[in-house]
């Protein structure tokens, strides 16, 4: 395969296919066929896989009692642009290896933030021109964009949400030259994951002005974006805590109801990520269920948190259970809203070769195929839609349906309960349920 840069990377690895099932080639897709049709759509299409340009090109295995174990040759050069666009030829050489379409990215994750904001324009301008070639080239294209207001110091008391009118006034600096680098580079929906808009302690804060100002914020961000020529998407990614104790976007029920309240529900969906579900104590399951209730279910960061431990661990995802249940709920809704399967994953600190991240890779697009797969079998050839209309058919006519129709009173209700008398149980038939979904798999 033709190489954009010069240098390569990933010394040795072509260009992953798909194989099947029965392949016993460690560098190949077991299930991710990508021109294969399920449900009327190419898996390609379904599923628009995107890599994370922070935990695959960034991120170096850092952790709280240790430096990084991950040497990358394009973090060597001392200069801010050719570091750049030494990692900029890696990820764009390692994204078409793969075969995906898309990537994401934080601004500061493209080139190293400058002193001033000014200087950190000139930066991102200069990568982001060296990027839409890239762009240009490969066929690669931006999932999504966002802005890194959780890192520097100067946010540690949050972004939009700060105390200090000057903060917020640099996070909206920061979020429009994010916003610029993101159309620039043709992004599909831009994300918002407030990475300290929340609370250390309630003591010092005034929870209701900080949320009015953020409402606020969100819609001067949306505002300039459509003044631009923006037609995407906006997402919100919940995450319930961490950093802070307390995070407002704590999960797709109080986002949705935060964005109701400021009037931005047009414009804004959500962008799940299944170790902040988990963290806030629901499924992926649940959080994707919230959100395709409300059409809000935009897009989805694909990864998984260690059940014994809870942590915001990042890993790749590799429960089949979980990812076909995920994939239903997925299906029935009739996809993404513009969104698609982003890998916010990280491998391990002690997966130091530089395959470890294609393993990686592969075995996130397979579990997500497999599922789709599955799942679509269960929505087509087992009893599970029939079950579940079964328990509703009550609704389907008669008073149930008067009901539905906001046909009934609550003193109605009350006079079909007299003549009714005692009632039968209905069971949930739950075992039942989970035993389709295992003989699928
Ligand atoms: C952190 C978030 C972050 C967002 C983008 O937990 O997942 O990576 O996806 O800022
Ligand atoms: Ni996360
Ligand atoms: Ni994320």
């Amino acid at each position: 395969m033709a190489l954009i840069g010069n240098k390569e990377y990933y010394k040795g690895i072509g260009e992953i296919k798909y194989e099947g099932k029965d392949s016993d080639n460690p560098l190949a897709f077991k299930y991710y066929d990508s021109e294969r049709v399920v449900a009327g759509k190419t898996m390609r299409e379904h599923l628009k896989f995107a890599v994370a340009y922070w935990h695959t090109f960034c991120g170096v295995g850092a952790d709280p009692f240790g430096p990084g174990t991950q040497n990358f040759p394009w973090d060597q050069p001392t200069d801010a642009m050719d570091a750049a666009k030494e990692k900029a030829d890696a990820a764009f050489e390692f994204i078409t290896k793969m075969g995906f379409d898309y990537f994401c990215f934080h601004d500061f994750d493209l080139i190293r933030e400058g002193t001033t904001l000014g200087e950190s324009e000139k930066r991102l301008s200069a990568i982001v021109d060296f990027i839409a070639e890239k762009k240009a080239a490969s066929g690669v294209k931006l999932l999504w964009g966002t802005a890194n207001c959780f890192s520097n110091p100067r946010y540690m008391n949050g972004a939009a949400t700060n105390p200090d009118f000057n903060v917020l006034a640099r996070a909206g600096g920061q979020i429009k030259l994010a916003m610029d680098a993101t159309i620039a580079l043709e992004g599909e929906n831009y994300v918002f994951w407030g990475g300290r808009e929340g609370y250390m302690s309630l003591l010092n804060t005034d929870m209701k002005r900080e949320l009015d100002h953020m409402g606020r914020f969100l819609g001067l961000a949306r505002d300039y974006a459509r003044s631009q020529g923006f037609k995407g998407t906006f997402f919100i990614e919940p995450k319930p805590m961490e950093p802070m104790k307390h995070q407002y976007d704590f999960d797709a029920a109080t986002v949705i109801g935060f964005l109701h309240q400021y009037g931005l529900q047009d414009d804004f969906k959500l962008n799940l990520e299944v170790n902040h579900a988990t963290l806030a104590s629901h499924t992926m399951q649940h959080e994707m269920a919230v959100a395709a209730a409300h059409g809000m279910l935009g897009s989805v960061d694909a990864n998984r948190g260690d059940y014994q431990n809870g942590w915001d661990t990042d890993q790749f995802p590799n429960n089949i259970n979980e990812v076909t249940e995920a994939m239903l709920i997925f299906l029935k809704a009739g996809g993404l809203r513009g969104g698609g399967i982003n890998f916010d994953a990280k491998i391990r600190r002690n997966s130091t070769d530089m395959d470890d991240v294609f393993h990686a890779h592969i075995g996130g697009a397979d579990i997500f195929a497999r599922a789709l797969l599955i799942a679509d079998r269960i929505i087509t050839s087992s009893a599970y839609d029939e079950l579940i209309a079964k328990r509703y058919s009550s609704f389907d006519s008669g008073k149930g349906k008067d009901f539905e129709q906001g046909k009934l009173s609550l003193s109605a209700l009350y006079d079909i309960a007299l003549e009714n008398g005692e009632l039968s149980l209905q069971s949930g038939k739950q075992e039942l349920f989970e035993n389709i979904i295992n003989q699928y798999i």
